[in-house]
């Protein structure tokens, strides 16, 4: 799916369709700051063919950052960053039996040499990996900057002084 407005610089791929829940998270943000982006499903034990055209290929189609995300034995960010020297983020997807903890084992443990920026297990990853992402191409684009400050000067006024009761 490409809902982006012109030629994308983050890439956003992942092992399956079911780990398009967690991976939209990642969309919303870019969406919100106006960066960017395309989306693929691209695994590394199912698809490898497709993940070592999608890899070596990145640069070239002028992509800035990947956003990998994977669940279980979760090759797909590891995989990518062996094939591009771009910039890497690591989602681990929440797996049903071991709650991501394998994910996040399996992206965030990498030899020295081949980096993977890895983020939370879950939502929260994903989101974050959105903001890392646009942080990094904000470097090269002053209105990106100003809209990732504003979107956090968004999130610092929506943040209530006093709690309340949940069924207020
Ligand atoms: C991984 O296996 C994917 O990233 C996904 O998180 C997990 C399960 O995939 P499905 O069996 O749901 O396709 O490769």
């Amino acid at each position: 799916m490409d809902m982006s407005p012109s030629t994308p610089v983050i890439g956003i791929i992942m092992g399956s369709q079911s780990d398009w829940e967690t991976m939209r998270h990642a969309v919303e943000v870019l969406v919100d700051l106006g960066v960017s982006y395309e989306t693929r499903v691209v695994s590394a034990h199912r698809t490898p063919k497709r993940l070592y055209d999608y890899a070596t290929g990145a640069k070239a189609r002028g992509l800035k950052v990947i956003i990998a995300g994977a669940g279980g034995a979760a090759h797909l960010p590891g995989m990518a960053a062996a094939m591009t020297t771009l910039p890497v983020l690591g989602v681990p997807v929440e797996s049903r039996v071991l709650k991501g903890v394998d994910s996040l084992h399996s992206i965030v443990q990498m030899p020295g040499g081949v980096p993977v920026g890895t983020l939370a297990i879950g939502k929260a990853g994903a989101t974050n990996a959105g903001l890392l992402a646009a942080s990094i191409i904000a470097l090269m684009d002053p209105g990106l900057a100003q809209r990732l400050e504003d979107w956090r000067t968004r999130q610092t006024e929506s943040v209530a002084e006093m709690p309340v009761d949940a069924d207020n």
